[in-house]
């Protein structure tokens, strides 16, 4: 202690002599260190900055915040720990921002990262040493010699000497709570794949069987392989799921039977199938399906450790038709149904969110979780009214849970075939996305099966490859990025291991490719939606006020009677798919991903070389270009954009804004980050379509001085204000959205996903251009939800354009865009009437033109 203050104290006696130093803008205060922040008090100083070099706008949050890292500093792993972590988030209160240095950064990384990495915990990437400035620049030093002599006697700690991490639970759960915080986030994606599991196979001829193939595990490795995606990947071991994980879910008799079928000959197996709907045994089924639990339970594991940020687990046999007391549906061990109770027991889990995007009802899951209320269950699924296998009554919208769980069971099921990328992005729009948000879960999982892709023998469904990249990156915003995927169906092997493909492409952090086909849900789809969320109007929040009916004679309905109609309907066709169908399926996906995928720019996040801004984003990982030059602006401005330069402010902006654009054009850079005045977006944006963006997203929040010409449809404006602005009425291409931030929490859920992204997915820009000018009505929070979503639009590309007294803004969006933190929105609150109102009057002016918003059949919906 008395060291640290010592260091200080000579660090200091240095800064104020000099002079120089950056901006830090009016917008902080000083402030006397709070009790909670204890740790920092006797370090020498007893006044901070506010907000602080974290990106904290207020001492609520900083304290917050603090309460997860005070655990690391009392293990004592760096006698500069303390005065690093105090300098960053009780800033000393100076003239200037002093940032610790590079050299501090290091050698208190190079013994605290061990004591973190012993629970599985990375260096947080918020704390990249080479984001601190070296040691000639202004900054807090180490006393070089000193230190030296400290870390001789100082024990390092080594992971060996770790207590083990299950013993000590509270450590843990800090470590926790300190990597769900910005302060340290998990990286990495894990991949589970284990060979054995392709041992499992038919023995016999069975024609509802013979799909589910060992293949469809090695091809979509070999697809994996084939992208380089297995070598990004973290590769955790399979192991065998022990029998007192399986008893969590499923009864010993049904572990006995399966067990004994080890030693059986075919026969045997073949009688013992026989029992279940939909199942065959061989003789390392058994094993198999143990190692599929195992499995997953270590994705789980992984994920919740803090080892990796996500992952994937190829396995087989699939989990979601599986019973208490049966197989079912190619299933054995229900091995998702079992991960969520291994995480609710293990790591005390309170919400757990499943994903159900299989073709299939996984009526295993919705009986195991039922009566519960901590596991949301969605599943959406092939129904055509029952008709469809395996024919139950309880997987229509209707069944929504029971006693405690009432609510928390959500069916959509699909009423015909044929359905794509559009209607399955509406039902995450319009459905399952505002419920997951209201639920806040805390970890994610996905009974991720893709014989609801095109192809599917099984599904016969027509969403192509790339929307499963959409779905992922959507599930990615919540539980702090914790997503776990397990493989469950999928049987055209080129679809199924593209999809794989594209998810695990996702969770590694890859910009998404655009979605294909046109953007508007069919007719079937939206009664569906229609119906799930009538039913779920009692429980749910954000359902409240949405003006929610039953739709009770379904288009579809009258499918008895189309039976015996030799005429054919307009809307999808259900038929079986021949050979030849596969084929022509698999070269369409051949072309068709060469035509989507496309090189992932090597920087992620650019700003430029303007030394207050790039100072501002310290610690974030932007990589810095130059600006455009000035007399060739000057040229520019004179030729084309003398119009809408009226101010100095605007021409100096632009050879930031202009030398960003460049490099989004030219693919060198995904996006960038660039501090304007509010008067610089328009020029932005004609400039945007001169460089050859066809169709421009700009979502410009606060007030407007120049409005732009969005006539020609090459650029689509949402301007989100407090007040309508005079002068411009709404129209297709110009549409004002007033809102204002709730003081409570975050709302603008409900705006972002029932308005805003339908509108941005039914457009399809490949550029958007986030603009934040004065008086802005949204938070961070708010912003960062927008910054956060749009990112799976345009290939990312993003352009965000911010005024620049708003440094803390800045430093945020910096971090969302280059995904360095885990994302938080603040508290999620429900919506006022007042605002579900705001956002059913928009959907009905422009649901006919961005038909993406159609979740209701009200009169004056065209027809597809
Ligand atoms: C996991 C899965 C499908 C079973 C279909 C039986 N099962 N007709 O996709
Ligand atoms: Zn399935």
């Amino acid at each position: 202690m008395f060291l640290t203050a010592k260091i200080l104290g000579f660090a200091l006696s240095g800064f104020l002599s000099v002079a120089a130093g950056f901006d830090i803008g009016l917008s902080t205060k000083c402030v006397v260190i709070p009790k909670e922040l204890d740790m920092c008090h006797k370090i020498g100083y007893s006044e901070m900055r506010l907000p602080n070099l974290m990106g904290h706008t207020s001492m609520g949050e900083v304290i917050l915040k603090s309460t997860t890292w005070q655990h690391l500093a009392h293990t004592d792993c760096h006698p500069h720990l303390r005065t690093f972590l105090c300098s960053l988030f009780a800033p000393v209160c100076l003239d200037t921002f002093i940032h610790p240095c590079r050299s501090m950064c290091v050698a208190v990384r190079d013994s605290c990262a061990p004591v973190l990495a012993c629970h599985g915990h990375p260096w947080p990437h918020s704390l990249d040493c080479d984001r601190f400035p070296a040691d000639e620049d202004m900054c807090l030093a180490s006393l070089t010699k000193e230190y030296k002599h400290l870390h001789k006697v100082l024990p390092k700690p080594a992971c060996q000497a770790c207590p083990a991490v299950e013993e000590f639970f509270t450590h843990k759960r800090v470590l926790e709570v300190f990597c769900a915080n910005n302060f340290a986030m998990a990286s990495g994606t894990a991949l589970i794949y284990d060979e054995e599991m392709t041992t499992h196979k038919l023995l016999w001829s069975d024609p509802v069987c013979d799909i589910e193939v060992p293949e469809r595990l090695s091809s979509s490795y070999e697809q994996l392989k084939c992208y380089h995606l297995v070598e990004r990947c973290v590769h955790v071991p399979a192991r065998e799921g022990s029998e007192e994980e399986i008893l969590l879910v499923h009864s010993l008799e049904h572990l006995e039977v399966a067990k004994s079928t080890q030693t059986m000959n075919d026969e045997e197996l073949k009688r013992v199938s026989g029992n279940y709907d939909a199942f065959f045994f061989h003789p390392n089924t058994y094993r198999c399906a143990r190692l599929a639990v195992g499995a997953t339970l270590q994705l789980v594991d992984a994920v919740m450790s803090g080892k990796v940020c996500n992952g994937m687990a190829l396995v087989r046999p699939p989990g979601h038709h599986s019973q208490r007391n049966a197989a079912n549906g190619f299933c054995l061990f229900n091995n998702v149904a079992i991960a969520a109770e291994y995480a609710k027991l293990k790591y005390g889990l309170q919400r757990i969110l499943i994903v159900d995007w299989d073709v299939h009802h996984g009526q295993g899951i919705q009986y195991i979780f039922e009566e519960d209320p901590s596991v949301l269950y969605f599943s959406w699924h092939r129904y055509e009214h029952q008709e469809f296998w395996p024919s139950l009554k309880e997987s229509n919208y209707d069944a929504v849970g029971l006693g405690k769980g009432e609510g928390f069971n959500i069916n959509l099921p699909w009423n015909k075939v044929g359905m794509g990328n559009s209607d399955y992005l509406a039902a995450f729009f319009h459905v399952l996305l505002p419920m997951a948000f209201e639920f806040d879960p805390e970890l994610i999982l996905v009974s991720s099966g893709y014989d609801s892709g095109i192809g599917d023998p099984e599904g016969q469904m027509n969403a192509t490859p790339e929307v499963f990249a959409h779905l992922t990156h959507f599930l990615m915003q919540l539980a702090n990025g914790k997503l776990c995927v397990i493989l469950e169906g999928g049987y055209h092997l080129k679809s199924l291991s593209e999809s794989v493909c594209m998810t695990v492409k996702t969770l590694l952090g890859d910009p998404v490719p655009q979605i294909t086909g046109e953007m508007a849900p069919c007719l079937s789809a939206i009664e569906s939606i229609q119906n799930v969320r009538a039913a779920h109007k009692p429980y749910w929040k954000w359902l409240m006020y949405e003006d929610t009916s039953f739709l009770q004679n379904l288009s579809t309905s009258s499918h008895l009677l189309k039976k015996t109609n030799t005429n054919p309907s307009t809307e999808h066709e259900s038929k079986m798919p021949s050979n030849d169908e596969t084929v022509k399926v698999e070269r369409f996906l051949e072309l068709h991903m060469k035509n989507i995928l496309f090189p992932v720019p090597p920087i992620k996040t650019a700003t430029t070389t303007d030394a207050k801004v790039s100072a501002h984003l310290l610690p974030v990982p932007v990589h810095l270009v130059k600006e455009m030059d000035k007399t060739e602006i000057k040229a520019l401005v004179s030729g084309s954009y003398a119009d809408l330069v009226k101010e100095d402010k605007t021409l100096l902006s632009l050879g930031s804004i202009l030398a960003i654009l460049d490099k989004i054009m030219k693919k060198e850079v995904c996006n960038g980050i660039v501090e304007s005045p509010a008067s610089s977006v328009a020029v932005a944006l004609r400039h945007s379509v001169r460089l050859g963006f066809q169709r421009v997203l700009c979502i410009f929040v606060g007030d407007m001085q120049i409005i732009p010409n969005t006539e020609d449809g090459k650029i689509l404006m949402i301007h989100i204000c407090e007040k309508e602005q005079s002068g411009k009425s709404s129209s297709k291409h110009y549409i004002s959205l007033n809102w204002k931030e709730d003081a409570e929490g975050n709302d603008f859920f409900s705006a972002v996903l029932g308005f805003i992204l339908p509108v941005a997915y039914s457009y399809q820009p490949n550029l958007t251009v986030i603009a934040v000018g004065p008086n802005r009505s949204l938070g961070i929070s708010e912003i960062s939800l927008l910054f956060a979503l749009l990112q799976g639009l345009a290939e990312s590309r993003i352009l965000a354009m911010i005024e620049d007294t708003e440094r803390n803004l800045m430093q945020s969006l910096a971090k969302a865009l280059v995904g360095a933190s885990a994302p938080h929105f603040g508290v999620y609150v429900p919506p006022t009437q007042e605002k579900v109102n705001k956002i059913k009057i928009l959907r009905d002016q422009f649901q006919q033109e961005w038909k993406m918003l159609q979740c209701s059949v009200k009169d004056g919906i065209s027809r597809n």
